[in-house]
């Protein structure tokens, strides 16, 4: 089953625990970044709690391996199920952050190719495979890989084989939910949800599309 994951980039607790709420029948997972971690704190993990959904900690980890490691158990110590880091900073990067999360029975994925405009800059001529390939090696839980590039996530699901692949893009980004569910885990969506006049009945659609 292809999971739907709540990219909750709003900017307050209150926003964030309505939506959630709202949503929460029709989501498996709801993913955590700097939006709102900057402006409420760690402890946004313990009152999304409640919900019995798992948090992801969307913290595009890209540091040295102990800074990394720093970064990471206080992610999972704060209540965080998973983790998501950067692989470009190299093997031993990435090795730090799923040690953290595997010790701390929790999750680590590793960004393989991001889903905006200008990633092929950089993400290109092999990076993203190389990348994949070093956290297939590491033992990670799986990889993001871009749902506004279909053909991309064909050519990574090739090297990380049946780890899970998270994917992020659609809706707003101009990804298509239909193109990219039978070949990924789960999709990403924040602002085709939260900004919607109704998230949770735009959760519940977007839930009827991937898994038919
Ligand atoms: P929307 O574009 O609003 O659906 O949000 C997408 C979410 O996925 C945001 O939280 C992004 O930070 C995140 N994301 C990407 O959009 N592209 C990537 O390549 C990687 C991520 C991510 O790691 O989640």
């Amino acid at each position: 089953m292809t999971e739907l994951i709540l990219a909750l980039d709003v900017p307050d607790r209150e926003s964030a625990v309505s939506i959630a709420g709202e949503c929460a029948q029709y989501i498996d997972a709801i993913k955590i970044g700097y939006p709102l971690v900057l402006s409420e704190g760690l402890g946004i993990a313990g009152d999304l709690a409640g919900f019995g959904l798992p948090l992801i900690a969307d913290f595009k980890v890209a540091d040295i391996p102990n800074t990394n490691r720093l970064i990471t158990d206080q992610v999972f110590r704060a209540g965080f199920d998973a983790v998501i880091c950067q692989g470009f900073p190299g093997r031993d990067a990435v090795e730090a952050c799923v040690a953290s999360a595997h010790e701390n029975d929790g999750e680590c994925y590793v960004v393989a190719e991001m889903s905006h405009p200008g990633a092929p800059e950089f993400f290109h001529g092999g990076v993203a495979e190389r990348i994949a390939g070093i956290a297939a090696g590491c033992g990670a839980d799986g990889i993001i890989a871009p749902a506004t590039r279909p053909d991309r996530v064909r050519a990574l699901r090739r090297i990380i084989g049946e780890k899970k692949i998270y994917s992020p893009g659609v809706g707003a980004q101009g990804g298509d939910p239909s193109a990219v569910a039978a070949i990924v885990d789960g999709i990403i969506v924040g602002r085709q949800i939260y900004q919607a006049d109704d998230p949770g009945r735009e959760a519940g659609s977007l839930s009827a599309i991937i898994r038919r």
